[in-house]
């Protein structure tokens, strides 16, 4: 995501001109209408969020299966309860957390106990100082994902050390340890600080395209803040993240590297495509700045050179020093050195 402070600058004002040029082109080729329409999409179920469910509801009333030879899954969980309650103002233990997920294993790994699961998937979160938010994270999201009936797993990838946070190298790693576990059908990326508010917002993968999930946010008050978003929380099938050659490893510190991806697609012949604006609900914990991840002053000049650098920055190009992994009771933690920013790189604080 790009949050732009640079206004007053001669670039930066050419760069709107050029935006507002291309905006009245668009809107000339595709009729103003439909372009609002696509940004207010709400398909489907009228939604009501004033009516929300605990997350646990039912899920609690789970015995174990008498048979090994489970049918599956039926095609739609007849858990799901639409919108959950979701607050902040208890930070849960740890101990509580497992107490409520008895059927979790160690590392995070969830296979449903009376039925065998359609679908596998991994979820994979970037890290660093963030344990409170962590914490509500796996209170709300191991059993939303067992409300969806998945076979999945929750791994934590952790950046070793004070050098300058690296979001989208983090996710690569994540991407080439969690499948050596395991052949995931999809690899959710995912912030540790969004929350889903919609269990029918299923943790699944689309067949053909990368597909955004966080698309409404309370932070931007449930709508998309611009076309082409993808921070927050997205999903590819691993062939999906091999086509665009996964993320970048270049993007050191704060904001860019979710545009540079949602170029890649682009560029690998593929598009976005989203949840519904409706089902797409998340709930961002408040924070304020991280330490060791200032705004990357970089990240302008770095997505202009993104159509010559995806096929050479990416998964075919990562390395990184694993320094541990281990089977913690809720996830699977990788602590990984991710080695550091190149020394002439500049950063600025955000305000
Ligand atoms: C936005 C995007 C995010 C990413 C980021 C720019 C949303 C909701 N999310 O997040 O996907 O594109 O901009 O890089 O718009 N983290 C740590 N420790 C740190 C720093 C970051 O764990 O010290 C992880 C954590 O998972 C966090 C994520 O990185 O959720 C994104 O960082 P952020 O939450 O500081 O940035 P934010 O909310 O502006
Ligand atoms: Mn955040």
């Amino acid at each position: 995501m790009n949050r732009i402070r640079t206004i007053g600058k001669p670039c930066f004002l050419l760069i709107l001109a050029f935006l507002q040029v291309l905006f009245f082109v668009v809107m000339y080729r595709r009729g103003s209408s439909k372009i609002f329409e696509s940004f207010s999409k709400r398909n489907g179920e009228n939604w009501d969020y004033s009516k929300v469910k605990d997350i646990y509801t039912n899920l609690t009333l789970f015995t174990p299966a008498l048979t090994n030879e489970l049918q599956y899954c039926p095609p739609k969980s007849p858990l799901l309860v639409g919108p959950l309650s979701i607050t902040f103002q208890n930070i849960p233990s740890l101990k509580r957390i497992l107490k409520k997920n008895p059927y979790v294993k160690r590392g995070g790994l969830y296979t449903p106990p009376h039925c065998q699961a359609r679908y596998k998937t991994a979820i994979l979160i970037p890290h660093r100082n963030r344990e409170m938010h962590l914490r509500h994270l796996l209170y709300y999201l191991h059993p939303f994902l067992q409300r969806q009936q998945l076979h999945y797993r929750i791994y934590l990838i952790h950046q070793a050390g004070n050098e300058t946070f690296n979001r989208a190298k983090l996710l690569n790693v994540g991407v080439r340890e969690s499948l050596k576990d395991e052949d995931w059908d999809c690899l959710f990326l995912h912030d540790v600080d969004l929350i889903p508010e919609n269990d029918h917002n299923l943790y699944v993968c689309d067949e053909t395209y990368p597909k955004h999930f966080s698309s409404a946010m309370d932070k931007f008050n449930y709508r998309l803040p611009y076309w082409s978003y993808f921070g927050g929380v997205s999903a590819m099938t691993p062939e999906q993240y091999m086509k665009i050659n996964g993320f970048p490893n270049s993007y050191w510190g704060w904001g860019g590297e979710d545009d540079d991806i949602a170029y890649r697609v682009r560029y690998a012949g593929l598009k976005i495509v989203r949840v519904p604006l409706n089902i797409g609900h998340y709930k961002m914990v408040t924070h304020n700045t991280d330490k060791g991840n200032e705004e990357n002053q970089k990240r302008f000049d770095l997505l202009v050179k993104s159509p010559r650098r995806w096929k050479e920055d990416g998964m075919n190009s990562l390395e990184y020093k694993l320094i541990s992994k281990r089977l913690m009771y809720l996830f699977t933690n990788i602590t990984v050195d991710v080695g550091a920013a190149p020394k002439d790189r500049k950063t600025k604080t955000r305000s």
